[in-house]
């Protein structure tokens, strides 16, 4: 492998352990974790120029001026939408300052929206056969919103649970998840990205697939068959329709899917691959000394599907189209396109100006820029090799995970093993590949705290970037904040961008592991503050509906909430009942959220100006149950309750 190396002076000290990795990169990266965590965090690490200096104060106001403390009652500038991890939720900031201001439930329960207690909620969440959750767990990485025009449109957002392949939709008007999509037939679903435009419609310059990159391989189907062939394992990429959430077709791959990216004509989708090799064991991952970043050609896959040329797999009616490189050999015809990329590569982001996709290597301390033009006559047949679509792979450090862009041609880079940012100026890499090798591609690094994974900055992902701030989603705190036993928050810094040097303004302690997010300008949200009462079919009008009707063991009890009270200040229902409750709560003013919950029922969750919710439950044991309004909202709050009795 040939990687080029970069020509400051302060990067030819840090070679040799680069160049080590390079070639011994699976020791390599247990070595440089294992020193970062062995030395006590300030120390400098034996790494030579790439050693990180000791933390410097937080700068609160940086050169171009970004205040991360803001005045009591001043607002945010930027919305961030972040995953949340082993939490199953989406978490809502505001930047600069890295409060959080919400969290979106979406695969896990939650206690205060009573999440996976109401009707509507286990709706969405998905049901066993009994009405009980089919899932409890999830494990959220990425988040990525609708676009239009090359920009947020503030319709949704959505993020996925790796676990147990689910796709959630939360909706950015009432930041709420109204749609989760288990994929058939793909284990670890990752990558997520929404398109950006219609690749055939150019009056379709909206959001209106999602593409999920599956991961793991497994036997397809996976009901037993082929546990011990491993050469039948296969991934898949899927797509997902934004508004109907239904899977409308899956590429069969060869290798894996990691993360995924868009362009912004709509024409390709690429996910970056770290198993070109199909490998099982962990070892066969890493034999190969260039994996891929694979194109779709998103037109001719739906072409394929409509010309019926697909299988379906197992139970599953979704449409399956070939995408293996034994059946995409000529161009002219091939729906996917296997570029190389140096070892193991980690994150594909697209370029601002629209122009290229960059790999990170990960344990190729490489960045690898594929133009998207050229990938595009390579399926056109106007150029021969595919591998000529890359315009630079150029030396930026150890361990690169993924790529934030500023809107002004550089690029930012997290170095796990370095933990550092670098920046790094594209069109100048793509000059060095040429062969200028008087070029100096990297800009500026800076010293993380510690082992950075993602990045993103201020509209990073659109065309109106706009380099003002950076959040870095740091995998390991280690000495940053007050030790809280050996579970140790992840640290998210942030970065001012806005000049030529990167300057550190604020750390944040996160509970883990956030993963992926984006930031971008609060005017593009219009967020609703009171739902319409319109929308639910149970909601209650009048606090005269209230009351209590039986069919049989079935019973239904309606009830409206008006601050300070319930409109039933006592209900009556017996042993063994079915109860369903249906709560409205009638009060219109922004902010005026009540909340319900019955003692030992397990039952709690609020309703939000306007809004019905409703739970089922069986009435097994007989007394009284003083039912109470959970979420302060009137000095007679505590008052606010209702008697529940349950007859013998
Ligand atoms: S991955 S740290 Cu799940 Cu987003 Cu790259
Ligand atoms: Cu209603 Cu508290
Ligand atoms: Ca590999």
């Amino acid at each position: 492998m040939s990687n080029k190396t970069e020509n400051s002076t302060k990067e030819t000290a840090g070679l040799g352990r680069r160049r080590f990795l390079n070639s011994a990169a699976l020791a390599g990266l247990t070595v440089g974790v294992a020193a970062c965590n062995d030395k006590p965090a300030a120390a400098p690490a034996a790494s030579g120029a790439a050693a990180p200096a000791p933390a410097p104060a937080p700068v609160a106001s940086a050169a171009g001026g970004t205040n991360v403390h803001l005045k009591p009652g001043e607002l945010d500038t930027y919305y961030g939408i972040w995953s949340g991890g082993h939490t199953g939720d989406m978490r809502i900031l505001g930047l600069p300052s890295g409060r959080e201001i919400h969290r979106v439930p979406c695969f896990v329960p939650d206690a205060l929206v009573g999440w996976g207690i109401t009707n509507e909620s286990k709706a969405v969440m998905g049901t066993k056969p009994d009405g009980s959750l089919k899932y409890t767990v999830a494990d959220t990485h990425h988040t990525h919103a609708s676009y239009k025009d090359g920009n947020y449109d503030g319709r949704y957002a959505w993020i996925n649970d790796k676990i147990n392949s689910r796709i959630a939709r939360v909706r950015l008007d009432y930041f709420v998840c109204d749609k989760i999509t288990e994929l058939p037939n793909v284990q670890g679903f990752h990558g997520i990205f929404p398109d950006k435009a219609d690749p055939v419609d150019p009056a379709i310059n909206y959001t209106t697939r999602v593409f999920c990159g599956g991961e793991f391989a497994i036997p397809l189907p996976n009901n037993g068959q082929d546990i011990n062939n491993p050469e039948k394992y296969r991934s898949m990429f899927t797509c997902v329709d934004a508004e109907s959430m239904e899977v409308r077709w899956q590429v069969l791959i060869d290798g894996n899917c990691d993360l995924t990216a868009t362009s912004y004509d709509g024409k390709l989708a690429a996910t970056n691959q770290y198993n070109v090799e199909n490998g099982i064991h962990y070892e066969d991952m890493m034999s190969a000394e260039r994996d891929a970043c694979l194109f779709f050609n998103i037109a001719r896959i739906e072409e394929a599907v409509k010309a019926g040329k697909f299988k379906t797999i197992g139970s599953s009616k979704v449409p399956v189209v070939d995408g293996t490189r034994e059946a995409n050999k000529d161009p002219k015809t091939a729906l996917t396109a296997y570029v190389s990329v140096p070892k193991n590569p980690h994150g594909v982001n697209a370029s601002p100006d629209a122009k290229y996709f960059i790999c990170a290597g990960k344990l190729s301390p490489t960045a690898t820029v594929i133009e998207l033009a050229k990938v595009l006559d390579w399926f056109d047949g106007k150029m021969e090799k595919l591998d000529d679509a890359i315009v630079a792979e150029v030396e930026i450090g150890l361990g690169p995970l993924h790529t934030a862009f500023d809107g002004r041609g550089n690029a930012y880079t997290t170095l796990f093993l370095d933990s550092q940012v670098v920046k790094w100026n594209v069109d100048a890499a793509i000059k060095f590949h040429a062969g200028d090798k008087s070029v100096k591609y990297v800009v500026d690094r800076l010293d993380v705290h510690y082992q950075p994974g993602h990045i993103n900055g201020s509209q990073s992902e659109t065309r109106a970037a706009d380099g003002k701030i950076l959040a870095v989603g740091c995998k390991f705190s280690k000495d940053r904040f007050l030790p809280v036993g050996p579970l140790h928050p992840e640290n998210e810094q942030l970065i001012d961008i806005s000049g030529e040097k990167m300057v550190l303004l604020a750390d944040h302690p996160v509970r883990g592991e956030p993963h992926d997010f984006i930031i971008f300008k609060r005017d593009l949200l219009k967020p609703k503050q009171v739902y319409s009462h319109d929308d639910f079919p149970l909601a209650i009008t009048d606090p005269k509906e209230s009351g209590v009707t039986r069919n049989g063991k079935k019973v239904t009890v309606k009830i409206t909430s008006q601050a300070p009270a319930f409109s039933l200040r006592e209900f009556t229902v017996k042993k063994g009942d079915e109860v369903t409750l249906i709560l409205t709560n009638l009060d219109k003013i922004e902010d005026l959220t009540h909340g319900f919950a019955i003692p030992n029922y397990n039952v709690n969750f609020i309703v939000n100006p306007l809004e019905t919710k409703s739970v089922t439950f069986i009435a097994d044991k007989p007394g009284v149950f003083w039912a109470y309004c959970t979420h302060f909202c009137h000095a007679l709050h505590l008052e606010m309750r209702t008697r529940m009795i349950v007859e013998p």
